[in-house]
């Protein structure tokens, strides 16, 4: 067992039942001149955190965790989009338009690809899902299940949005989770640290938090006890 210095409280995992979940590390989120930024949102913090996902990355593969990673996207004909989120914010462009890279959140348009340097790896789940949650119409339950997967490390964009929707729907399905909080970014700081403050209030309503140096020092810790 491993055991972070968590907030609020240690948190304990067994990596082989423990799975990294990166969420929506997208271009057209991060990268300037993407969807992201073309409506106004300053990309900065999210582009920021790319070096830690990329260490928490290379983290979980030397521990042989399973990584899964999402992109938030939908089918060419946008079967699996509710008008209601292609209306929502009465934009310019809307999810399917054409945007500056390539298709607005369409699956193989090349703005909805993950960026390079976290890309993934032969073995590694990705996980194309219609809705905030990574949970919400996929199977990824179902296939979190097949692999005894109980424990979950959160990390990707946006914190407030697709993060939080996520964790929240583990939550709810039995997970145990924690959010890797140098690892996520919104393109609102405050809703960044509100959403840290509310997943782990009230005893870890929704489960914990804690820097990835802290998730590193646990493993170290661990390496030291066993040799
Ligand atoms: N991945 C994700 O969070 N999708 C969003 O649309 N986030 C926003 O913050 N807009």
């Amino acid at each position: 067992m491993i055991t972070v210095d968590a907030v609020p409280y240690p948190y304990p995992f067994d990596r082989r039942h423990t799975a990294l979940m990166v969420i929506d590390m997208q271009r057209d989120f991060i990268e300037e001149g993407g969807f992201g930024s073309m409506l106004g949102n300053d990309v900065r913090p999210l582009a920021r955190i790319v070096p830690t996902v990329a260490q928490l990355l290379a983290l979980a593969r030397a521990q042989r965790m399973w990584v899964v990673h999402t992109r938030e996207s939908h089918l060419p004909d946008l079967s699996d989009c509710p008008p209601a989120k292609r209306r929502r914010g009465n934009p310019a462009l809307a999810i399917g338009d054409a945007g500056p890279m390539g298709r607005i959140l369409v699956r193989g348009a090349p703005g909805n690809q993950i960026l390079p340097l976290l890309a993934p790896l032969d073995g590694e789940l990705v996980i194309d899902k219609p809705g905030k949650g990574a949970f919400h119409a996929t199977d990824l339950h179902a296939q979190l299940q097949a692999r005894g997967i109980t424990h979950l490390l959160f990390a990707g964009v946006t914190t407030e949005v697709c993060v939080q929707t996520s964790m929240r729907e583990a939550n709810d399905r039995g997970y145990e989770s924690l959010i890797v909080e140098d690892a996520c970014a919104s393109y609102f700081p405050a809703f960044h640290l509100a959403t840290l403050a509310m997943l782990t209030a009230q005893g870890g309503i929704v489960g914990w938090k804690a820097p990835l140096a802290l998730l590193q020092a646990a493993f170290k810790e661990t390496a030291g006890e066993s040799a």
